[in-house]
Order: C-alpha cells, then sequence, then structure tokens
C-alpha cells in the first residue's frame, strides 16, 4: 500500500527539484527499463518537468521496442557535474547493482527509493518499496493511483511490459493484487498480445547461442541440477541474462535447480540461480548476490572454473 504520507513527500520533493534523475539497476530488465521510463513519463504529465534517464551495462535488444525506449541514456554521455536535487532509484536490490549511475545518486540532495527487491540496506529518504510487489512497475501503478496522477497509453504500456517482463509472463505471479493492476490495464486498452510480440525481438545469434547453450547443459545429483557455461564469446551473443536458456532448461522432467554461469570478462562471472520448488536465494547470497527466493543471483570475480566449482559445493548442502 502507498501512504498519503508517501505521495505527499514525493510530490513535495519533485516540486522543488530542478534536476531529477531517474535509474535502476545496471543492465536494466523489462522492468527496471520500464519503471524508469513509466516514472519519467509521468512526471513529465504531471509535473512538467524533463527528468534525466540513466542506465548502465546493456538494455537487451528485446526491448528496442519498448515507448520512449532512447529516453534512457548511458551514463557516461552525462556530463559528469550534473546538479541533481532528486535521485529516484527503482528496482536495483542492493546499492552497487546501480553501477555508474550512482556518482549521480550519491550527490543527490534527496534520494527517493522505489523497488521489490528484499534490501537491508535501503538508501532512499522517502522508501516507497514493497518485497511483496511482483514487480517494481506494478508499484509504479500503486503510485500513480494513489496519487491522482494523469496517465496516458504510454504509460499503461510501460507498466504492462515490466509486469509481464517480471512475473515471466504472469507465471510468478504470488498475489492477484497483481492482476488486478493488470486487468485495469486491460481494460483501459493495454494490448498484451501486442506487448509480448514486441517483446519477442532478438538477434537471430542470440537465440543461436542460447540453444548451442542449453544443448551443451551439464547435469548434476542425479540430473536434478543443471549448470550452463557461458563464455566470453558467446556471452557478447547474449541478449540480456539469459533468460530464455533457463526457461528451456526448466522444461526438463525432473529437475529443481538450473545455474548459468556467464563470464562477463575475464574473472568476472555473472552467476543466475533459479529453484523451481526449493529456495536458491542464500547460495546467491553466499555469493554476494542476492534476490528473490527461487530466482537470484551474484556477480562473482574468478575464473569460470573455480565459481562453478564452488556454486556445485554450495549446492551439495542443498539439493534435495
Ligand atoms: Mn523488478
Amino acid at each position: 500500500m502507498i501512504t498519503d504520507y508517501q505521495v505527499k513527500i514525493f510530490d513535495e520533493k519533485i516540486r522543488a527539484a530542478r534536476s531529477i534523475v531517474l535509474c535502476a539497476h545496471k543492465n536494466p530488465d523489462g522492468d527496471a527499463l520500464c519503471s524508469v521510463l513509466a516514472l519519467a513519463h509521468l512526471i513529465e504529465l504531471n509535473y512538467g518537468k524533463e527528468v534525466t534517464c540513466l542506465y548502465d551495462g546493456n538494455i537487451p535488444d528485446n526491448l528496442d521496442e519498448v515507448p520512449l525506449r532512447k529516453k534512457v541514456k548511458y551514463y557516461e554521455r552525462v556530463e559528469d557535474d550534473m546538479p541533481v536535487d532528486v535521485a529516484i532509484v527503482l528496482d536495483y536490490g542492493i546499492e552497487k547493482n546501480i553501477g555508474g549511475p550512482h556518482r549521480f545518486v550519491e550527490r543527490a540532495d534527496f534520494v527517493i527509493e522505489i523497488d521489490h527487491h528484499i534490501n537491508h540496506n535501503k538508501i532512499g529518504g522517502l522508501c516507497i518499496d514493497n518485497e511483496e510487489a511482483a514487480s517494481t512497475a506494478g508499484i509504479i501503478y500503486q503510485l500513480m493511483i494513489a496519487a491522482g496522477w494523469t496517465w496516458d497509453m504510454t504509460v499503461g504500456r510501460l507498466i504492462m511490459t515490466g509486469i509481464i517482463t517480471d512475473t515471466g509472463c504472469f507465471k510468478y505471479v504470488k498475489h492477484g493484487v497483481v492482476m488486478r493492476i493488470v486487468a485495469d490495464l486491460i481494460d483501459a486498452g493495454i494490448d498484451i498480445q501486442r506487448i509480448i510480440n514486441d517483446l519477442s525481438n532478438k538477434p537471430r545469434k542470440t537465440v543461436v547461442t542460447e540453444a548451442a547453450a542449453v544443448g551443451a547443459a551439464e547435469f548434476f545429483f542425479g540430473n536434478k541440477l543443471a549448470v550452463v557455461i557461458i563464455d566470453n564469446k558467446q556471452y557478447k551473443n547474449l541478449d540480456g541474462r539469459g533468460e530464455t536458456v533457463l526457461n528451456l532448461l526448466g522444461q526438463i522432467r525432473g529437475l529443481e535447480y538450473m545455474v548459468l554461469l556467464k563470464e562477463q570478462k575475464q574473472n568476472q562471472i555473472g552467476v543466475s540461480l533459479r529453484g523451481r520448488r526449493h529456495a536458491i536465494d542464500k547460495i546467491a547470497v553466499e555469493l554476494g548476490g542476492g534476490g528473490h527466493e527461487f530466482a537470484a543471483g551474484a556477480i562473482v570475480h574468478d575464473t569460470l572454473e573455480n565459481v562453478k566449482e564452488r556454486v556445485l559445493e554450495l549446492f551439495k548442502g542443498v539439493v534435495k
């Protein structure tokens, strides 16, 4: 629930701000990107203020059709000494996930955070967080309704895209509240089929790389755990986090856990963990990362071989 107090503080801070920066986690996914763009557009519609949207890392090609996609700028393309009155961090998880734009957040007079990740070191002076929420985009919807803001189809499409991507097309929905938001958006004229079609938009090399990676998967603990390795050469062809690899593996009968190891650069391995019925978030924490109960991850600075060994060791105590 969004409180009147949260709306009041948000309103006061935005009204007084001359310079506003919005950002999310590095390598933004659909929810991160669409939450930033939806809130940016809402601030423009309701406060008549231009905001600066920043990102770090890469935005997956399948988000090319997202409305206002061009509005978000790579953080190095913005003047380093740009003044920041208010920074809004969305869908960021933990502070270090912000990456490059963190320098602007650090300099802000006031920080607002809007997030649905578990985080014990919040950075916002105003926190509009809900760990139960299926997506940050859904929190933006609740905020705009609570605040009585004007919104349009662009905002609606962005919010729906954030919800669709973060719920794996509604697969991870745990509470009816998100489906009520979806129902309201559909009644307002948002076309789900069009959004899903727009998200099927990857380069051929990406799909070919993902399929090859699944083909080379290794299986452990009586086929309960699958490990897929994406070396640096393959990583360059990958689109985003390699969600498709995990989705395809997840169709294997009897498989309970999935691990995707991505060599982002030498001695920097992105680890994505999935559990079908058993939690894996504690393993992500052990690796210095975090996330959700059944979907979590970390970035580990070591070789592919060492990280694989470490992950297998951690799973030893967990596989049921
Ligand atoms: Mn999210």
